[in-house]
């Protein structure tokens, strides 16, 4: 059977990523995690249209065709729902149990926002632009239908890495991943990346939607009461991909192998250690680098004695954001980014080449990816007119 998502809940689509069957630096969109909070709408993409209004002088009606005549740019992002990893939690939160499987890694390709904001012409008083999905529903404590709907501060709104993306991979979007087009905010948990957009409008005032003000918000205790602070930039994180969950390792030289991630910010280091954390090694950082991207890293681990080890590998962000070996409880049900130890064992009989195999082959993937990306357009210049009122 090829490989697919792993089925978290079914109606709607919440899927992972299968980490254990990644072969390379880019996630195949087929295999890339899905996060719906309703279901998923039914588009014409003939009758579409992307309205841009609010505190704007010159509002806009798109069509398809109408976005894919603007300049493009490519920019690759990793994409982590805010709550990846939440059933590792001891104390059980709210919301859809994750494994470590939301999380993907893709190609995202679009008109940057800043150039229909330009357009549309932002009235001097714009704070902030609010973006709403064709999706509807309701929650348990919002009976009344309301849309998916998210809003950006202006000057995450105006970066040129800020797509309206309308192909991921190189492939129009599917539908599930928000086919016509999806906000793309690189460095940003997905909550942000607001998929089947239809709406977008300026605003004076701080948006409250529901999932801005009740879901994805961390309560921060501060000297002078509670403060609500809106789940944003994505945290220091690492994975380990090799060894897998329960795989057993032979004597000699085994290979470490994983992913690491800082949201904008790149991953300066990456450490493992195999005593669960009393003692710590560099390893090496691999592969293809970009920003917003996750950075392969490797470990080649001499092993001597047969035993269990617990192995604990932990990322540095180029600004010092150290990965933490525990949850933050303040964070609640998000941020869920600490080191999850993983006991492996390690057997005299077994032969340390069966496992280096598959992270040849891994890293042949990856290189043959790297290889065909160097043709991409990834850091199109592109020409932004002097828009009035930004
Ligand atoms: N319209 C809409 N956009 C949405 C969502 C949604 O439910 N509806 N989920 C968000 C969340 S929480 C995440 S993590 C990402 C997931 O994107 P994906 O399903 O393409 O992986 O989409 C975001 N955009
Ligand atoms: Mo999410």
């Amino acid at each position: 059977m090829p490989e697919q998502r792993k089925t978290v809940t079914s109606l709607p689509e919440n899927s992972e990523t299968p980490l254990d069957e990644l072969r390379g630096w880019l996630t195949p969109t087929r295999l890339f995690f899905v996060r719906n909070h309703f279901d998923m709408p039914h588009v014409s993409q003939a009758s579409w249209r992307l309205q841009v209004g609010g505190c704007v002088k010159q509002p806009l009606s798109l069509t398809y065709e109408d976005l894919q005549a603007l300049p493009e740019r490519s920019v690759l992002a990793t994409m982590e729902c805010a709550g990846n990893g939440r059933s590792f939690l001891k104390n059980k939160a709210a919301g859809v149990p994750w494994g470590a499987g939301a999380i993907g890694h893709a190609e995202w390709t679009g008109a940057p926002l800043r150039i229909i904001l330009e357009q549309a012409n932002l009235k001097p008083e714009t704070l902030e632009i609010v973006f709403e999905g064709m999706d509807e529903g309701s929650e348990p404590d919002h009976l009344d239908t309301m849309h998916f709907a998210r809003s950006l501060p202006l000057e995450k709104a105006l970066d040129p890495d800020t797509l309206l993306a309308t192909r991921m991979n190189g492939e129009p979007l599917e539908p599930i991943h928000g086919f016509p087009v999806r906000l793309l905010v690189p460095g940003w948990y997905g909550v942000a990346s607001v998929k089947w957009l239809h709406k977008i409008d300026a605003v004076s005032q701080p948006f409250r939607g529901y999932y801005q003000s009740v879901k994805y918000t961390i309560q921060r205790r501060t000297g002078t009461g509670l403060q609500t602070q809106v789940v944003g930039p994505m945290a220091v994180k690492s994975e380990i991909l090799r060894p897998r969950e329960a795989e057993v390792l032979g004597l000699g030289t085994n290979r470490l192998f994983g992913v690491a991630w800082a949201g904008a910010d790149p991953v300066t280091r990456v450490e493992v250690s195999w005593d669960g954390g009393q003692t710590w090694t560099g390893a090496d950082l691999i592969g293809p680098q970009a920003p917003y991207s996750w950075t392969m890293w490797e470990y080649l681990w001499e092993v001597a004695n047969p035993g269990e080890y617990t192995l604990v590998v932990r990322a540095v962000s180029a600004a010092g954001q150290v990965q933490p070996l525990g949850h933050d409880a303040g964070n609640g049900g998000y941020l869920i980014h600490h080191s999850r130890p993983r006991v492996t064992r390690v057997e005299r009989s077994r032969r340390v080449f069966d496992q280096r195999a598959s992270a040849d082959l891994l890293m042949y993937d990856m290189a043959a990816f790297a290889e065909e990306n160097r043709r991409l357009p990834l850091d199109v210049e592109l020409a932004f007119s002097e828009g009035e009122g930004i």
